[in-house]
């Protein structure tokens, strides 16, 4: 019987010193794991409820499509030093946006609609982040980015 006593105090003691490191260990965990959720509205020819600034992190982007006409969402990560404004200066010089780093894909909307799929991204902290599309209204027509269907966020 007295051995008992002994096996359960230490297992006690033990479970003393090792639960707080345990529990350090879970306090250490980030409680912000939960991915962003955010939607972007696209307007003819603009996007609208963009944050200027993003938590880094998994982040969830949704499309509503409000317009007139079919647009996209195209997510591309910037260059350092890069803005949205220099990569439609370039595109519009019909330069390739080299400085452009497709960092998560993009999302179809039809006039109206909202995309059926949502995309789901990683977000570096320090990045600069663009969203735009490039859809044109007929084969002449310009890109919607060159109409100002464009935006930017960063990441903190
Ligand atoms: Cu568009």
């Amino acid at each position: 019987m007295r051995e008992g006593k002994l096996v359960f105090r230490a297992l006690l003691i033990a479970g003393l010193v090792v639960a707080p490191l345990l529990l350090g260990g879970f306090a250490a965990k980030p409680l912000t794991s939960k991915p962003v959720e955010v939607t972007v509205t696209g307007i003819d020819y603009a996007f609208v409820g963009v944050p200027p600034q993003m938590r880094a992190g998994q982040a969830v982007l949704s499309f509503r499509n409000a317009g007139k006409v079919r647009h996209e969402l195209v997510v591309a990560r910037l260059a350092p030093g890069t803005t949205p404004e220099q990569i439609v200066e370039k595109l519009k010089k019909g330069a390739l946006p080299r400085d452009v780093i497709i960092a998560g894909g993009l999302l179809f909307a039809n006039a109206g609609e909202s995309s059926p799929v949502r995309l789901s991204l990683r977000l570096e902290r320090g990045e600069k982040y663009m969203i735009y599309c490039n859809f044109q209204d007929t084969l002449t027509a310009p890109r919607h980015w060159a109409l100002g269907m464009y935006s930017g966020f960063s990441v903190k």
